[in-house]
């Protein structure tokens, strides 16, 4: 749910996936990435990291980010804790999500465990998924050796039901899956799918009234008032 405050608008943005995915590294190597190039966002404060010693999250992970050319546009950004016992917590921080980005761990003998992580939040989404909640995911640790591939993971969604044919409208809203390393020295689309993933929120916000618009918007910013 798009907030607007005093004049802001605020923008939700959730990684979610299983355990040690790479959610935390992810979102630390977007926060390094945009506080030290030029993007078109960059972090308001620091990251607020709530972890065990070992690293592994423990409630959540929370950064804001201002966009530069849109300044009253902010995102709030959250990584979920992944452990399987944490699944209501998850449940509480997927409330009022305007944008998912999936975090699969890319190693072959984890796919079903990350279906597991998709079917989980089908079941939350409640049909939102795409039609109402825009969808982005990221296949991490691609640095590994037997990796499953975007067509491996194009196959589950289809199979997921969260994968619409070209005769749909909602085709345009497929989606995009990006191969990633979240680690920051060899990082590869970190940026990108966050991008991706926040310009399909504000067109969905701006041209469908919280639902997937009609049409495929290829317009990025600016932003402008309804
Ligand atoms: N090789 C490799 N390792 C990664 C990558 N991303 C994360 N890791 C490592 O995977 C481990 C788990 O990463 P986290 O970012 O803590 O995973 P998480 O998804 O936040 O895990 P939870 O908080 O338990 O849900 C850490 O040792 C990371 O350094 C990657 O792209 N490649
Ligand atoms: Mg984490």
């Amino acid at each position: 749910m798009v907030l607007i405050n005093e004049g802001k608008i605020y923008i939700k943005i959730i990684y979610w996936g299983m355990y040690a995915s790479g959610k935390t590294t992810i979102l630390d190597t977007l926060f390094k990435i945009t506080q030290k190039e030029k993007k078109d966002i960059v972090p308001v404060g620091n990251l607020t990291k709530i972890g065990r010693t070992s690293g592994s999250t423990l409630y959540f992970d929370r950064g804001l980010f201002q966009s530069k050319k849109q300044e009253k546009v902010f995102y709030t950004i959250y990584a979920v804790a992944g452990q399987r016992s944490f699944s209501s917590l998850r449940k509480r921080v997927f409330e009022g999500t305007d944008g998912i980005i999936f975090v699969a761990d890319s190693q072959v003998d984890l796919l079903d465990e990350n279906i597991q992580y998709l079917k989980e939040l089908k079941d939350l989404a409640k049909g939102k998924l795409i039609r109402n909640i825009p969808l982005v995911v990221m296949l991490n640790k691609q640095d590994l050796n037997d990796v499953i591939h975007k067509s491996n993971f194009e196959s589950v969604l289809n199979h997921e039901k969260l994968w619409f044919n070209s005769g749909s409208n909602l085709s345009h809203w497929n989606p995009e899956v990006f191969e990633t390393c979240a680690l920051y020295e060899k990082k590869q689309n970190i940026y990108e799918a966050f991008q991706e993933c926040s310009r399909r929120t504000v067109l969905y916000h701006l041209f469908g009234d919280g639902e997937a618009p009609s049409g495929n918007y290829q317009i990025d910013f600016p932003i402008q008032e309804k």
